[in-house]
């Protein structure tokens, strides 16, 4: 019985689901179509999240973290890398022409150029006025409005019952120079066992890394939990050791039977889901109400 195909995305990503559906459909990897998804917000300017336009650190600098793994288990990642697109791109070649899992700033960017990636700006005008307006007063406040989260971490399952997974995303606004979160982290931001299953997060990344987080929902998953059972345990490893009245994690899970789960701390965290024909956008359970 076929699980696939099937795709899975954090946040309203019909679009991208859609890319990664066309690939899937023409009998494509899971792998192929999880970059393809992904590929969607990264170039898409309104995405303020992920790629281009997305909101750059308390210096004006857009760095991006990406990462991707396959059904064998091989894994890329690029971590605060500077003008490229295309990350999760970047992150693919690191996986699969080099004998590393993550390349990180100067060193991501020098690999992505001899590799062919062209060099842009990736600070929009509209991204820039965001950020001089921010610059006003300054104030970082860790603090998430869930509704702007759009950082896409994307599972896909392909007719052969393959799984693969992507996460990419420019990070927390007005982030220090230098951060990097969740999303490019094997195991905290995605994680991917072809065996059993695959998860990713969005939200407060550092909350997602102290708790290893994606790693945590698949090990579950295997000792026996539905993947939804999985989410909810993981955000309850969250909320049962740290403050998270003010932030939001959202985690995602598929397993090999094509069964998904969704959880999130905060109400608000919805996905997108395609499975047996229909994308659509849905609302996950929440751990506050
Ligand atoms: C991060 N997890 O950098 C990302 C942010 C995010 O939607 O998910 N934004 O911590």
């Amino acid at each position: 019985p076929a699980s696939g195909p099937l795709v899975i995305s954090t946040w309203k990503q019909i679009k991208a689901n859609e890319a990664a559906i066309a690939v899937l459909s023409k009998g494509g990897s899971a792998l192929d179509a999880v970059e393809a998804g992904v590929r969607i917000p990264e170039a898409d300017p309104n995405d303020t999240s992920v790629g281009y336009g997305g909101l750059p650190d308390r210096d004006g600098r857009v760095t991006l973290d990406a990462c991707i793994m396959d059904e064998k288990g091989n894994a890329g990642s690029v971590t605060f890398l500077e003008h490229i697109m295309h990350p999760i791109s970047v992150a693919r070649a690191v996986m699969e022409k080099t004998p590393h899992v993550m390349l990180s700033g100067e060193g991501a960017l020098a690999f992505a150029l001899a590799q062919g990636f062209k060099k842009e700006n990736l600070l929009t005008k509209e991204s820039e006025k965001n950020w001089r307006e921010w610059l006003k007063t300054a104030q970082y406040k860790p603090v998430i409005n869930i509704e702007r989260h759009d950082t896409i971490g994307m599972l896909a399952i392909d007719s052969k019952g393959n799984i693969s997974g992507a996460c990419t995303t420019s990070g927390l606004a007005y982030k220090m120079n230098g951060r990097v979160g969740d999303s490019p982290i094997i195991g905290a931001g995605l994680f991917v066992d072809n065996e059993i299953g695959g998860a990713c997060a969005t939200g407060l990344g550092e909350l997602v890394m102290r708790t290893c987080g994606s790693f945590l929902v698949v090990e579950l998953m295997r000792q026996g939990r539905t993947p939804q059972q999985a989410c909810e345990e993981a955000a309850r490893r969250i909320t049962s050791k740290q403050a998270y009245k003010d932030i939001q994690v959202g985690f995602l899970a598929v397993n090999k039977q094509g069964q998904h789960g969704a959880y999130s701390i905060q109400p608000g965290f919805n996905f997108t889901l395609y499975q047996d024909k229909t994308n659509r956008v849905l609302e996950a359970g929440s751990f506050l109400k």
